[in-house]
C-alpha cells in the first residue's frame, strides 16, 4: 500500500535509528524480499492491521505460536488472570507443574521437561545436556535445519565428511564449532559413513523432523529410521527440534507421525517453543528421567533461567494447549490447511507455475518447483525473484506469508473458508503474472 503517509515507512525509519536493521530479529526485517515490513498495531483470529490500518490475513502466526489465531478470548481471560495474581516470582508455582503435565501428557517420549524462555535457550540446553549425559563433545545436525542461534549450531558444512563445520556467524570461534558435523538432510549415504566416521565420539543428531526452515521438507521415515538405529547403536542421542512442529503438525508433535510408521519410534530427547507458550516467551525441552535428571540441581549438566517457567507465560501456554486438546480441533484445522495447499496447487497448475507443496496439521509449505524439495540445495534452486513477485502480490492483496523463500506458512483454528478463498484467488491472480 503508498500512501502518502505510509506510516510503515515512517516507523520503519524511526526503528532503523534505535534498533540494528529497525528489527528484533532479522527475518522481520524483508531483506529477502524487499519493500517495507508491515509494522503491526494490532491483531485478532486470522489478521492482523498495519500501522496505515490495512488488514492481512496472516498466515505467520508470529511463525507457529498463534495455532488458536491472535487474541482467542479463553486464552485472553486466562493471561489476564495470571497477570492480576504476578508477573514473575523467581519461584515455583503450581501452573508450571500443570504445563509440563500437558506437555508430557501428549509426548510419551518424555517423562520430565525443563520450561525455558526461548527455543534457542532450549536447543542449546539440549545440546549441553546431551553432551553432559554421554561425555562426549561431537554433535550431527543437518544443512538447512535451524535450531536457534547458540554458536555451536551456528555451522555449516565443512568442506567433507572428514572436516568439521565451518560458522556461519561473525563472532563464533572455530574451535566452538569445530565438533559440529553438518550433514545434508535425507542423506543416507552420508548418514552411514558419519557414523562409521565419528559414532562413538557423538553425543547426540539434532533434526527438525520436518524442516520447518527449509520451508516444508520431510525427513524421509528411511532416513528417520536409520537416524534412530545409528543413534542407538552407536550410543549417540537422537535430539527432535520441535520448536516449530511440536503441538503444530499434531497433537503428539512429529514423533507421533513417525512413531506411527516406524515401530516403537522415539526421539531421546525433545526441544519445543512457540506453540507450548501460545505466544508468550516460553519454550522446553524434555526427555527420559535417566537422563533429565542430570540437569542441575540434581545433576552436574547446568542450566537456569530467570524467568523460566514464567506464570503469565505458563498460562497463555497452558490454555492454549486446552484448546488444542479438543477433539474437534485438528481434524478441522488439517481440512482448512489441506483446502488451502490444494487451491493454491490448482491455481499455480492453471497459470502453468511450476509448484509444489505439502503440508501437516496447522503447516504448510510451498516451493515454486515442479517437485518437493528433499534437502537445502534442492530448496535453494528455486527462483528468488519469482517467490519475491509472488510474495508482493500476495501483500498488496491481504495476504501476509512468510518473507522468505526458506520460511513455513501457518494456518490457525481462526482463517475461515473465506479467507481461503481469498488467498487462492489472490494467489491465481498473481501466477497469471509470473
Ligand atoms: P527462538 O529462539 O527463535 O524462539 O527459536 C529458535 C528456533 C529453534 N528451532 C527451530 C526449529 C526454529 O524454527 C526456531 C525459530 N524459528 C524461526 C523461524 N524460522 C523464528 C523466527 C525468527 O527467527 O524471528
Amino acid at each position: 500500500m503508498n500512501t502518502m503517509t505510509d506510516r510503515n515507512i515512517d516507523l520503519f525509519e524511526r526503528a532503523s535509528q534505535v534498533i540494528p536493521g529497525g528489527v528484533n530479529s532479522p527475518v522481520r526485517a524483508f531483506r529477502a524480499v524487499g519493500g517495507t515490513p508491515r509494522f503491526v498495531q494490532r491483531a485478532q483470529g486470522a489478521y492482523f492491521w498495519d500501522a496505515n490500518g490495512q488488514r492481512y490475513i496472516d498466515y505467520i502466526g508470529s511463525w507457529g505460536p498463534m495455532i488458536l489465531g491472535h487474541g482467542n478470548p479463553v486464552v485472553l481471560e486466562a493471561v489476564q488472570k495470571a497477570a492480576l495474581d504476578g508477573f514473575s516470582f523467581g519461584a515455583p508455582t503450581e501452573r508450571e507443574i500443570e504445563l509440563a503435565e500437558e506437555i508430557l501428557k501428549h509426548v510419551p517420549s518424555m517423562e520430565m521437561v525443563r520450561l525455558v524462555s526461548s527455543g534457542t535457550e532450549a536447543g542449546m540446553s539440549a545440546l549441553r545436556l546431551a553432551r553432559g549425559a554421554t561425555g562426549r563433545s561431537k554433535i550431527i545436525k543437518f544443512e538447512g535445519c535451524y535450531h536457534g542461534h547458540a554458536d555451536a549450531l551456528l555451522v555449516k558444512a565443512g568442506s567433507g565428511l572428514a572436516t568439521f563445520g565451518n560458522p556461519t556467524s561473525a563472532g563464533v570461534p572455530a574451535e566452538v564449532v569445530q565438533h559440529t558435523l553438518v550433514l545434508e538432510y535425507n542423506n543416507l549415504e552420508q548418514l552411514e559413513a558419519a557414523f562409521q566416521l565419528h559414532g562413538k565420539e557423538l553425543a547426540c543428531l539434532m533434526i527438525e523432523p520436518i524442516a520447518g526452515n527449509m520451508n516444508f521438507v520431510r525427513a524421509s521415515v528411511p532416513f528417520m529410521q536409520r537416524c534412530r538405529e545409528l543413534c542407538t547403536q552407536y550410543g549417540a542421542l537422537l535430539v527432535f527440534d520441535e520448536v516449530m512442529t511440536g503441538f503444530r503438525v499434531a497433537l503428539g508433535s512429529a514423533q507421533s507421525i513417525y512413531a506411527q510408521a516406524i515401530q516403537g519410534f522415539k526421539p531421546d530427547l525433545t526441544v519445543l517453543g512457540k506453540v507450548i507458550g501460545g505466544g508468550m516467551p516460553l519454550a522446553a525441552f524434555g526427555g527420559p528421567r535417566e537422563i533429565m535428571s542430570k540437569l542441575a540441581p540434581t545433576g552436574p549438566v547446568y542450566q537456569a533461567g530467570t524467568l523460566s517457567g514464567n506464570p503469565v507465560a505458563t498460562a497463555c501456554g497452558l490454555a492454549t494447549l486446552k484448546e488444542i486438546a479438543k477433539p474437534e480441533f485438528w481434524p478441522a484445522l488439517s481440512a482448512r490447511t489441506l483446502r488451502l495447499v490444494d487451491g493454491l496447487k490448482a491455481a499455480a497448475h492453471k497459470a502453468g507455475v511450476p509448484f509444489s507443496a505439502d503440508c501437516q496439521g496447522g503447516m504448510f509449505g510451498f516451493f515454486l518447483l515442479p517437485e518437493l524439495p528433499q534437502n537445502y540445495a534442492k530448496v535453494m534452486t528455486s527462483d528468488s525473484g519469482k517467490f519475491n513477485t509472488l510474495f508482493h502480490g500476495l501483500l498488496d492483496r491481504g495476504v501476509y506469508i512468510a518473507p522468505a523463500l526458506y520460511e513455513a506458512g501457518f494456518v490457525s483454528a481462526a482463517h475461515t473458508d473465506a479467507d481461503i478463498a481469498h488467498t487462492v484467488a489472490a494467489a491465481a491472480e498473481v501466477f497469471a503474472q509470473l
